[in-house]
Order: structure tokens, then C-alpha cells, then sequence
């Protein structure tokens, strides 16, 4: 079985290695399905569009094909093909698909030219040797930064949930993350210890070592109340050279500013829910600009300090959180369905440690699961009265079984298997689902560097625009404080570009002064050693991987 998963991992990084032949807008793999009769004609059309054909599907009536955007245009309009679709993802069965990274369109772009990007995240540090990121290779950090330890240790758990967001690998366990190709740039500078404050000069100076490494997004999941003029002053100055910094709106629920979202010069992001609300949690005033998921988020957390949560029966696996003070465990049972509303209906018939199935709402979790195990269950399954998952808590009551929350739509899945064997698992793992800006912000930096790594020759305020002209408006309409321009949206800001240029104008590629070709030097993306051999005059990056800017 794991060899399997690693062929079918193997698979599907070639497969988005195809994706990325041009520098220019990647090809698009297509299902082209005809009306029957129309083989011959397709796939001629296909020929003569030089499409890369990768399946024959003669039951199905189709081809599978990539070939570039403005083909399969042409397709849509051909009388022998019945429908052209997009021949989406799959992952191995065992790692789920956060709804952030849904949400957020990520996985509908490419992350194949990835390396041409650095993220730097100003946070806890990451634990490196967690399976989601131990074989990646670019991923780089700043040590010792300020006294705070190894910036590959995270002692508080934070940084690495925001870089399991952005970075955590397509690896067949676990989560994916925006960027899960493993190319990314990542620079790691830890300002917070176990306790989590730092200065503003720790932050300026963080800011710095950022650059010095040659990032190109600065993802900040932190702030104040209070702001600095000195701090502001070096984000604008970073922001002029080509600097996207992304901060947290902040977690008060009020309307005040955090720092450093605050400043013009750097993006601040609000928390949604997988609903597209607002969290409650979420700052709201002038300066929020975006908007990404920041509820029930699920990442990567240090090894062990997690906690794996999991209701399995024959046919199905469900992941999802363990209910707040629910002790660990795994029990087995028969999977039963209990009517617990607070009503004159309620009932559950779980003698012989059978597994309880329960609906949210009515009474408190506590009172669900107490009643469950009084009725001789051995464990309970919570699942969401709205869509979406939840975060639970039992309020520290005197309860024995584990119990876990699930989604809505797990909830009907289970619901369809009940009579059948169900084992649920609570016990320590390494991932985790955390609330708050701080989550929602690495959705955008990510998706920053996602659609930036597609168009490197556009600036960091052409990317920033390019989202917000293309965020999905939320709430009142137009820009509001709860969610500035709304959800951030990556396939939709990198077509904006593909269609408009780096400066929104229609015209390609963006920046002026002349084509890169036509300089006799490097062009941008290009490997490169020193200033003097680009185009741009600017050779920047790690060392060993300097591209031309
Ligand atoms: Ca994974
Ligand atoms: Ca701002
Ligand atoms: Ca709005």
C-alpha cells in the first residue's frame, strides 16, 4: 500500500511537471469528450493544435489532452465535440484537502514554476524533520534570530501551522498546502520563542533578513495595537523594492488597526469561515484589504503535538477534531444514530459500546457525549448542523469516551453506514486545526508567490493589485472593513494577468523598457551570478540559485 501511494505521488508530480513547459501561460490538460461519431475529426483538430494527447478513451468518447489556453478556446466552438472540461486533480486516498486550499482556487494553477519564488515567514520557526516538509529542499531559514533558538525547532507550534498552509508537500498523508509541489521558496525567521512577543525592531530587523535572502513575500501573522513610525518607514521601504508584505488583521473582534497591517504598505488579511463569513474573531476597519480562510483551519503542527482525530467504518475514513478535553483513545463499536436535541424525541440506544453518531445543536456538546456514554457507548461522533467543520469543547466535564467533531457532510456520509463497525481513534498527531488572522494570512502570501512564480516579470504592487481587482466580493457590495475587496482568488487573479498584463493595461508580460530578448543579457527567471549579467541589473537570491529579477 505505501509503495502505492509513492507511485501514484511519483505520478502526479510528473504529471504537473508536463504543466510547465513554457514560462509563459502553462498549457491546460483537458477532458475533450465528442459527440459519437466525431473521433476521427477531434482528433485531428487535436493534431493540428499540437495538443499533448495522454489518453484515448474510446468508452468514454474522449480524449485526454494539454495543449495551450487559446486551443481549447477553438475547441468549444468545434460541432463534433460534445463538452470540454478541466481534467482536475486527484490525491492519494489518506491526505486531505484543506477547504482553505480549496477555497482559495489553489490547486487550479500551477505551482511547477514555484522555485522562482521566496516566501520568507516571520514566526516561531518550523519543525523542519515533520514529514511534511523534511525532504524539501528549499526551504532555508535565519538562525539563532534575536535569542529565540533554531529557527528549524518551533517550540510554540504557530509557525509551523502557517507553513503547512503555504508549503505542506502533496505527499499522500496528511494535508496539502496552497503551494504542495515542494518548489516554493521558503526563508524561516523565528522571532517568537514558546512565549510568542517580539519588538518592532525584532520585526524590522526580521523584515531585513528577509530581503538579504532574497524573498520576495513577507508572510507576517502577528501584529500590535500600537504603531511605530520607524517600523512603517521600513516597510516602505521594502515595499519599494519589490518587497509584498501580508499581516494579520488581528484576532480582537473589534474595529481598532493592528500593526503591521496597518501600514499602506502591506496587506492586511481578514479571517472567513468555510462558509465565506466573516470570523468574529476579525478585525474589521479601512485598512483590511483581503480576505482568506481562518476557521477551523487544519496544518501542520510540530510532531507529536497535534492531535489525530478519526472515525473509520468499512468503506469510509473521516478525519476530523477532537472534541476540546476529550480524554485520547480508540474504541470499536456498531455505528448508531442518536436523536440528541434537547427534545422529547431524544434517544440513543448505544448499549454494548456502540459508536454514537450525533447532530450538533440543541444542548451542549457535554451533555451529547455524557449521554451517549451513559447509554453504554464507547465513543461519539459530533457531526455539524450547518456546512463545515467546527471546533467543540466539553467544557473540562467528567467524560471517559473520546469523542470527535466531523463536518455536515461527513456526517450524512457516516449517517448511510449506520449498523456497521466504526473505530474512533483521539490521540496525539501532527497536524492540528487552529483559528484566526493568523491562519488566513499564509493563504495569501502563498497564493502571492503561487501566482507571482506564473508572472515574474510583473512587481509586487502589480501582484497585489491583480488580487484585489480579482478577490470575490463578500459581504456589502464593493470594498467594506469586514473583508476589504473579499476572498483572495488564484486562478482568477492569474488569468487577470494573462489577460491584462502586469499592469492591467492589456498588454503582455508588463514592466516596460523594452523585451528582455532584446537586451543581449539574461532575462528575468534566469539563473544568474552577479547584477551586471541581467537585463534588469538585478541578480538576487540564495546562493547557488540566483535568478535575474
Ligand atoms: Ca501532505
Ligand atoms: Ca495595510
Ligand atoms: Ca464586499
Amino acid at each position: 500500500m505505501i509503495h502505492f501511494v509513492k507511485i501514484v505521488v511519483v505520478l502526479l508530480t510528473s504529471l504537473l511537471g508536463v504543466i510547465s513547459v513554457t514560462n509563459a501561460a502553462p498549457p491546460e490538460r483537458v477532458w475533450v469528450v465528442y459527440k459519437d461519431g466525431g473521433k476521427g475529426a477531434v482528433a485531428r483538430v487535436l493534431r493540428s493544435a499540437n495538443a499533448e494527447i495522454h489518453y484515448e478513451m474510446d468508452n468514454l468518447n474522449a480524449y485526454v489532452a494539454s495543449m495551450p489556453s487559446t486551443a481549447v478556446r477553438g475547441l468549444n466552438r468545434n460541432p463534433h465535440i460534445d463538452y470540454v472540461e478541466a481534467d482536475v486533480k486527484r490525491y492519494p486516498f489518506g491526505e486531505t484537502i484543506p477547504y482553505g486550499i480549496t477555497a482559495v482556487q489553489a490547486l487550479e494553477v500551477s505551482d511547477a514554476q514555484a522555485g522562482n519564488r521566496t516566501i520568507c515567514i516571520i514566526d516561531s520557526g518550523i519543525d523542519l524533520a515533520h514529514p511534511e516538509f523534511v525532504s524539501q529542499v528549499n526551504i532555508d531559514g535565519t538562525h539563532d534570530y534575536s535569542g529565540s533558538g533554531l529557527w528549524s525547532s518551533d517550540e510554540n507550534g504557530h509557525g509551523t501551522h502557517v507553513a503547512g498552509t503555504i508549503a505542506a508537500l502533496a505527499n499522500g498523508e496528511g494535508v496539502v498546502g496552497v503551494l504542495p509541489n515542494g518548489n516554493i521558496g521558503l526563508h524561516i525567521i523565528k522571532v517568537f520563542g514558546a512565549s510568542g512577543w517580539a519588538y518592532s525592531s525584532g520585526l524590522v530587523a526580521a523584515l531585513s533578513a528577509c530581503e538579504t535572502a532574497g524573498s520576495n513575500v513577507v508572510s507576517m501573522s502577528l501584529g500590535g495595537s500600537f504603531k511605530s513610525r520607524t517600523e512603517s518607514r521600513a516597510f516602505s521601504q521594502a515595499n519599494g523594492r519589490e518587497v509584498l508584505s501580508i499581516a494579520a488583521a488581528g484576532n480582537d473582534g473589534n474595529t481598532r488597526k493592528s500593526y503591521p497591517a496597518s501600514y499602506d504598505s502591506v496587506m492586511s488579511v481578514a479571517a472567513v469561515d468555510s462558509n465565506n463569513a466573516i470570523a468574529t474573531f476579525s478585525q474589521q476597519n479601512d485598512q483590511v484589504e483581503i480576505a482568506a480562510p481562518g476557521v477551523a483551519v487544519k496544518s501542520t503542527v510540530p510532531r507529536g503535538s497535534g492531535s489525530e482525530a478519526s472515525v473509520v467504518t468499512g468503506n469510509l475514513g473521516v478525519d476530523g477534531q477532537a472534541m476540546g478535553d476529550s480524554p485520547n483513545g480508540t474504541a470499536t463499536g456498531n455505528l448508531v444514530e442518536c436523536v440528541l436535541l434537547g427534545g422529547e424525541d431524544d434517544s440513543c440506544a448505544a448499549a454494548g459500546g456502540a459508536v454514537c453518531l450525533i447532530e450538533r445543536g440543541g444542548i451542549s456538546f457535554a451533555e451529547k457525549v455524557f449521554a451517549c456514554e451513559s447509554s453504554g457507548g464507547s465513543a461519539a461522533v459530533i457531526y455539524n448542523n450547518v456546512e463545515g467543520g467546527f471546533s467543540g469543547t466539553l467544557n473540562g466535564a467528567a467524560i471517559s469516551i473520546p469523542s470527535i467533531g466531523i463536518t455536515q457532510a461527513d456526517g450524512a456520509a457516516l449517517a448511510s453506514n449506520v449498523g456497521a463497525t466504526a473505530t474512533v481513534t483521539v490521540g496525539p498527531g501532527d497536524y492540528a486545526f487552529f483559528d484566526g488572522t493568523s491562519m488566513a494570512t499564509p493563504h495569501v502570501s502563498a497564493v502571492a508567490g503561487l501566482v507571482w512564480s506564473q508572472h515574474e516579470t510583473c512587481n509586487n504592487e502589480q501582484i497585489r493589485s491583480a488580487m484585489n481587482a480579482t478577490a470575490l466580493d463578500l459581504g456589502s457590495a464593493g470594498k467594506d472593513n469586514a473583508f476589504g475587496h473579499g476572498l483572495v482568488q488564484a486562478k482568477a487573479a492569474y488569468d487577470y494577468l494573462v489577460a491584462s498584463g502586469c499592469d492591467g493595461s492589456g498588454g503582455e508580460g508588463g514592466g516596460g523598457g523594452g523585451g528582455p530578448e532584446q537586451c543581449g543579457l539574461l532575462s528575468a527567471g534566469e539563473l544568474c551570478s552577479t547584477n551586471d549579467q541581467c537585463c534588469s541589473g538585478s541578480c538576487k537570491g540564495k546562493r547557488g540559485a540566483k535568478t535575474c529579477r
